[in-house]
């Protein structure tokens, strides 16, 4: 079989195995057609049935997880941790908790977090987690009795030296807390069991800036190699989380202007620029009062677009930093109209496989999420060595770590793109130097 027919036979196998979970499919097909020219140069991995092996979880846990409200009545949600991937060290992945999560999503967050993962240079597996559990209109109280029937389950399966989950959507700061501490009051024992824990119990600075951080150090690296720097750039970001949040922080930093912030109801436009007096009015807005973004529109100048998403706004560049497939063909278009010359995606498969095409098309920067965002999951990362090593590191250093971790992830995308003959395309790049490492080890593990 030449290897577009075995590429081919592998995805339909997948397509057939897990049927109905169309982001799954998404997640394998981007990364299976950019192996083509590996498998070429490396038979060794056709010969051992790698890929086979890779796009199979090594290990799916499903359970439910009852739980009481504050008048008493019991719910029922459903708790998930794909452990799919440990050829590189212990599972690592967040946890999600949204009402849209399944299997076929948690698979595919999983499945990248993989090759994610293995682009950071540090060791950790794939794995991913979370629930259909939707903590809005909720109170503290119910998502603290939720946390703990789901870590009554979860922490069966993890620990320090094996799974080690973090947040994702719809799980930051306070719901670690309530987790971490049910593992401990189960388990007895104080260890780096999650990431993304707060200061005063071994979390590590920085980390809840990394993600947003990261993707604007990616961001700020490839635009040097067209010799421009962000400085002064127009830009567009989406959703109005942790992940959004300190986008815009780096951004105003580095003296960039962010214009727009999102959730699931709308958009808000500020021509003006947000600055951090108006990104401290968000953050108390999402974090503590846990408001809608339209408010911003009341308290300062600016529009409010009920239902809509930021890419018809004119700018630079492009910070797609809510949710999977939130930005379509006709989005990338309007993006390209309104003249942007770059997207970093601090989202997880925020663009689909259409707007993918058309960006590339246009050659311009595209830096997809698995490249663009590992800066939340490589100080994740580094947390757990400050936990191994019981100390924690200043701000300054855990900062100095992501940005080499960004520029080094950076330069391989591009120098692994340049040898497969794809120069510029961090799609390939990433691909690919995120495969052959996992694909290497597991190698020289045997057929495990
Ligand atoms: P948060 O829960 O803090 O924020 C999520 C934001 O996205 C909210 O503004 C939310 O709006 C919006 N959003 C979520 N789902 C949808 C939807 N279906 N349609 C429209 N808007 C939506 O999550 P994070 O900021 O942590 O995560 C954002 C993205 O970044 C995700 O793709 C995540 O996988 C990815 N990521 C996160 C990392 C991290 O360290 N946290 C690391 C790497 C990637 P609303 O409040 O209305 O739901
Ligand atoms: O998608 C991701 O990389 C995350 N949600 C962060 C995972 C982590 O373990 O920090």
């Amino acid at each position: 079989m030449n290897t577009t027919d075995y590429l081919a036979s592998i995805l339909n196998q997948v397509a057939q195995r897990n049927a109905g979970e169309p982001e799954f499919h998404q997640a394998v097909h981007e990364i299976l057609e950019c192996l083509g020219p590996v498998l070429t140069r490396r038979p060794e991995f056709v010969e051992a049935s790698i890929l086979e092996r890779l796009v199979e979880p090594e290990r799916q846990i499903f359970f439910r997880v009852p739980w009481v409200d504050d008048k008493g009545k019991v719910h029922v949600n459903r708790g998930f941790r794909i452990q799919f991937n440990s050829a590189i060290g212990p599972y690592k992945g967040g946890l999600r908790f949204h009402p849209s999560v399944n299997a076929g999503i948690l698979k595919f967050l999983a499945f990248e977090q993989i090759f994610k993962n293995s682009l950071t240079s540090l060791p950790m597996g794939g794995g991913k987690g979370g629930s259909d559990f939707d903590s809005k209109g909720k109170s503290d109280n119910e998502v603290m009795s939720f946390c703990q029937s789901f870590m009554t389950e979860l922490s069966k399966h993890i620990g320090a030296n094996s799974d080690v989950p973090a947040g994702d959507i719809g799980v930051g700061a306070r719901e670690i807390g309530y987790l971490f501490g049910q593992y401990k009051r189960l388990r007895n024992e104080f260890t780096g069991v999650l990431t993304g824990k707060s200061l005063n119990w071994g979390g590590s600075l920085i980390r809840p800036e990394a993600t947003g951080y990261g993707s604007v150090y990616f961001a700020v690296e490839m635009l040097a190699t067209r010799g421009e720097s962000i400085d002064g750039k127009r830009c567009v970001v989406s959703g109005s989380g942790n992940v959004a949040q300190y986008t815009a922080e780096k951004l105003i930093q580095l003296g960039a202007v962010p214009l727009t912030f999102s959730d699931s109801h709308g958009t808000i436009y500020d021509p003006a620029g947000i600055d951090k007096e108006k990104l401290d009015f968000v953050m108390h807005l999402k974090n503590v009062r846990r408001g809608r973004i339209k408010e911003y529109a009341d308290r300062f100048k600016a529009e409010y677009r009920e239902g809509a998403t930021p890419w018809e706004v004119p700018c630079d560049c492009a910070f797609p930093s809510a949710t999977q497939n939130e930005l379509d063909g006709g989005d990338a278009k309007k993006l390209l109209a309104g003249g942007c010359k770059l997207i970093s995606e601090g989202a997880n498969m925020p663009s689909t496989p259409e707007a993918v095409e058309i960006f590339q098309a246009a050659k311009i920067l595209y830096g997809p999420g698995k490249a663009a965002n590992a800066g939340g999951v490589a100080t994740s990362g580094l947390e757990m060595s400050q936990n191994s090593m019981r100390l924690n590191w200043s701000r300054e250093e855990v900062d100095a770590r992501l940005l080499e971790i960004m520029r080094n992830i950076h330069r391989n995308c591009s120098e692994t793109a340049e040898l497969y003959g794809a120069p510029g395309n961090y799609v390939v790049g990433a691909n690919i130097a995120g495969f052959t490492k996992v694909a290497e080890s597991m190698l020289e593990q045997g057929v495990v």
